[in-house]
């Protein structure tokens, strides 16, 4: 599938400022703490993409905000990065939407696959090197569940395929929920613990036999479509094969999505793990719950956009937040990030201002111990502070020196 234009980054070594960059440290949640990715000459990253029923919302934007600094900040440590995210193009609640407003589910997804490109372009998210959509993946998923088969690990319910979590003594290392906890989620997150003639209320659907109004594909196994994590794990290990550096999403895709993912990719190739590092951002909420296409609860970033807001200041207001944290989305976000942006321009256009190699350190120092974001925008902050007050040293390379450290690693075009 097509993905978008990518954004310039700067070589901040060519612009004056080598650095050193340092090793960049995330919080893993397989292992719940903070630990060094150790990426070889290119690093892998795969991102679990949308769901391309609505609107890109803030939620969204943030996620792929807080992956898009991962990828900066190994560019800037000297890897290349090979990027992967997905599409799913075809799954229950796109069907269900484009039953309930009686659009054709092809064009409902193409829509809202376009408005994404748009908004990731607004907001100079660096694209992923390979955009893949479910529906384009069917052979790679048929194939992976043909591997799961020879395996021992499919059974039939009805003519649907389920994969056995028996199969997999890995399995619960990715969340490190207990079974009592990852019942309750397993149902709200789209699992099916209470079908009749499943061996474990929590084993996961792999192919979903033709039913009838439903699209379908043929396989070896009848026709039928895929389930949705084995979509992942098929995308992932064919593009970055097995232990790749970051697998990314949002908190509420630890479990099931990347526990069932990792599962099938462990017990298909018979190697663990599945990624060496398991991701997750916080929830951005409004008026008190998470934002979510099923509650409606929703901030566009295309509306945002069509209202006049600089999408580099939607970019800042979302930076000011750990990505880490769940937080809510407030009428002073947007204001806050327009005036930060105003100053940080207005410093940047200065004839000479404090040097940049301070500043391109304790960002770089910042981002490296888990992406902290909010500190290096208080960096920036000071630095634009000194300009304007026009104090101290002034070094007349420092302006387009900081304009670059803003623009290489917090993608903020001033
Ligand atoms: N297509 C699947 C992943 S394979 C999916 O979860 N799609 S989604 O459209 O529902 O979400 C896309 C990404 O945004 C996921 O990483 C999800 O965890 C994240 N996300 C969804 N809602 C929020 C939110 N309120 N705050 C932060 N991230 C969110
Ligand atoms: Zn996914």
């Amino acid at each position: 599938m097509r993905s978008w234009p990518a954004p310039e980054v700067p070589n901040l070594p060519e612009a004056g400022l080598p650095g050193p960059a340092l090793p960049l440290h995330l919080h893993d949640t397989a292992t719940g703490t903070v630990r060094p990715t150790r990426p070889g000459p290119t690093a892998r990253m795969y991102v679990c993409g949308i769901t391309p029923y609505d609107a890109t919302h803030l939620g969204h934007a943030a996620t792929y905000l807080a992956f898009d600094l991962v990828n900066r900040v190994w560019r800037d440590g000297g890897h290349k990065v090979c990027y992967v995210q997905n599409v799913t193009d075809v799954d229950d609640p796109l069907l269900e939407r484009a039953e309930q407003t009686g659009q054709d589910w092809r064009e409902l997804a193409d829509r809202e696959i376009a408005l994404f490109r748009d908004d990731m372009t607004a907001l100079r998210i660096l694209p992923p090197d390979h955009y893949v959509g479910a529906v384009e993946a069917i052979p790679l998923i048929v194939e992976m569940i043909e591997r799961l088969r020879s395996r021992g690990a499919v059974y039939e319910v009805n003519g649907d395929l389920y994969f056995p979590i028996s199969a997999d003594p890995d399995f619960g290392r990715v969340s490190g929920l207990t079974t009592e906890q990852m019942l309750p989620l397993f149902a709200e997150r789209g699992g099916d613990p209470q079908r009749r003639g499943k061996k474990d209320p929590l084993d996961a659907l792999l192919w979903r036999a033709q039913r009838p109004g439903e699209p379908s594909w043929e396989s070896p196994f009848g026709p039928g479509r895929p389930g949705w994590h084995v979509e992942c794990s098929a995308i992932s290990i064919h593009h970055l094969g097995m232990a790749f550096d970051v697998e990314g999403g949002g908190s509420d895709l630890a479990f099931p999505h990347h526990e069932m993912s990792a599962s099938h990719a462990q017990v298909a190739t018979g190697r663990h793990p599945h990624a060496k590092a398991y991701v997750h951002t916080g929830m951005v909420g409004l008026d008190g719950q998470k934002m979510s296409k099923s509650l409606g609860n929703l901030v566009f970033v295309s509306r945002l956009r069509a209202d006049g807001a600089d999408p580099m200041a939607v970019r800042l207001a979302l930076l000011a937040h750990h990505y880490r944290s769940d937080w809510e989305w407030t009428g002073e976000d947007l204001p806050r990030a327009t005036a930060r942006l105003e100053r940080w321009r207005a410093a940047v256009q200065l004839p000479a201002g404090p040097p940049a190699a301070a500043v391109a350190a304790e960002v770089r120092r910042h981002l490296s111990q888990d992406l902290d974001a909010p500190s290096a925008l208080v960096t920036v902050d000071r630095w634009a502070e000194q300009a304007l007050a026009d104090a101290g040293e002034r070094d007349p390379a420092a302006p387009a020196q900081v304009r670059a450290v803003v623009d290489a690693l917090l993608g903020v075009a001033l």
